[in-house]
């Protein structure tokens, strides 16, 4: 599955805007961002590309348990995560790494997690409305519709001054479309008409099943059937996911309910770094998406309105510096006492946690002093 007529794309693979009756309608929110939001899109995707392979190479030297690859998903991420406002709260699933960013979660919050340090991350109230990474598909979306159903309980939407209106922005795969969750936060978003938006990225695989396997029709059209607008946008252009998720999040902040996007892109990697997608993935699918990388698309736009060497040449030293500022402070990590595991099982001490901790103390201290 790739592109469709319905496609809304406002950069073309080639680089240069698209005007078309479809790009009519979002151009004039492109129109408005000046060279330095321009500038700071493109920063931000090549920034996160360095750090997410920095953070795989971190995984693969022991130092991760694990890595959440989004390698290929910067520009949905980045422009759709610019098109939030300050007040607005937005609910991840786990491959947002760079949303996170944006809202000011440092970077090694996500490797803490990742190294199996920590159990949440970080406190979304000290961190620009960015809740947490929620590992069990498809659960935030009704996390983000009951939080939307509280701030219009507030009042803080369609209040009359645009500026102060909040909304909800909710991020999940293809994959969980297919959850029960999802549907459910469809049926209580449209029934309450909530003031958010729905964005899936449609990164074309759930680990090995393809979105052929998920759906029948293509996915921007499901939400119609619940009473909520859709619409489908080339994932891989920074440009069309800045304006149209402004744009609904307009709407949604406005009163008008809630918006469902889908963002076609494509997983360039590894589901994570446990997956080996070379067992099921078509060689052919790749070539297509790796000719709709969405930073090289970006570069050529700049560099047509005449962004130089110079710019492009301080993104990658920005993104080398912060990939060797969090191989330094993953190395200084170490690791929690094993014992820890043991911690917030239960809430109450409990009997059978008690004699796990003290096998496995015993266990330990067999170790000790026993190397020659
Ligand atoms: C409720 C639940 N079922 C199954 C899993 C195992 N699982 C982890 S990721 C994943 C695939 C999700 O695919 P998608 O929603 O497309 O997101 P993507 O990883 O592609 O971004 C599955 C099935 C889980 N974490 N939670
Ligand atoms: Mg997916």
């Amino acid at each position: 599955m790739s592109y469709t007529a319905a496609t809304v794309q406002l950069l073309s693979p080639e680089g240069s805007l698209v005007t078309s009756d479809a790009s009519a309608e979002y151009l004039p929110y492109v129109e408005k961002l000046s060279d330095e939001q321009l500038r700071e899109f493109h920063r931000q995707m090549v920034v996160i590309r360095r750090f997410d392979i920095e953070a795989a190479n971190l995984q693969r030297q022991g130092q991760l348990a694990l890595w959440i690859p989004s390698l290929g998903q910067e520009a949905a991420q980045v422009g759709s995560g610019f098109a939030a406002r300050p007040h607005d709260h937005i609910f991840p699933a786990y491959r947002e790494h760079v949303i996170a960013r944006i809202r000011g979660v440092d970077p090694i919050k996500i490797i803490e997690m990742l190294r199996g340090i920590s159990h949440g991350g970080w406190d979304p109230a000290e961190n620009n409305n960015f809740h947490l990474y929620t590992l069990v598909i498809g659960s935030q979306a009704l996390h983000a519709t009951g939080y939307a159903m509280g701030i219009q309980l507030d009042g803080l939407t369609a209040t009359g001054n645009p500026d102060a209106d909040e909304a909800v922005i909710v991020y999940f795969g293809d994959g969980a479309t297919s959850q029960g969750d999802v549907s459910e936060a469809f049926v209580f978003a449209a029934s309450y008409q909530t003031p958010q938006v729905f964005f899936l990225q449609n990164n074309h695989w759930a680990i090995s099943v393809p979105v052929s396997r998920q759906s029948r029709t293509p996915l921007y059209l499901r939400s119609s059937g619940f009473g909520i607008p859709g619409v489908q946008i080339d994932g891989n252009d920074v440009l069309a996911s800045y304006a149209v998720t402004s744009a609904n999040l307009d709407a949604a902040r406005g009163g008008e309910g809630p918006r469902f996007i889908e963002a076609l892109t494509y997983r360039m990697g590894a589901h994570t770094t446990s997956d080996d997608p070379t067992k099921y993935r078509d060689a052919d699918d790749l070539d297509f998406w790796s000719h709709a990388d969405p930073i090289t698309r970006f570069e050529t736009y700049l560099r047509s309105r005449g962004e130089g060497d110079a710019f492009f040449a301080e993104v990658a030293t920005e993104g080398d510096d912060l990939a060797s500022d969090v191989r330094k402070r993953t190395l200084e990590l170490g690791s929690p006492p094993a014992s820890k595991m043991f911690e917030h099982v239960y809430s109450d001490p409990h009997p059978l946690m008690d004699s796990q901790r003290a096998w496995l103390e015993g266990y330990e201290a067999a170790f000790e002093g026993g190397e020659e």
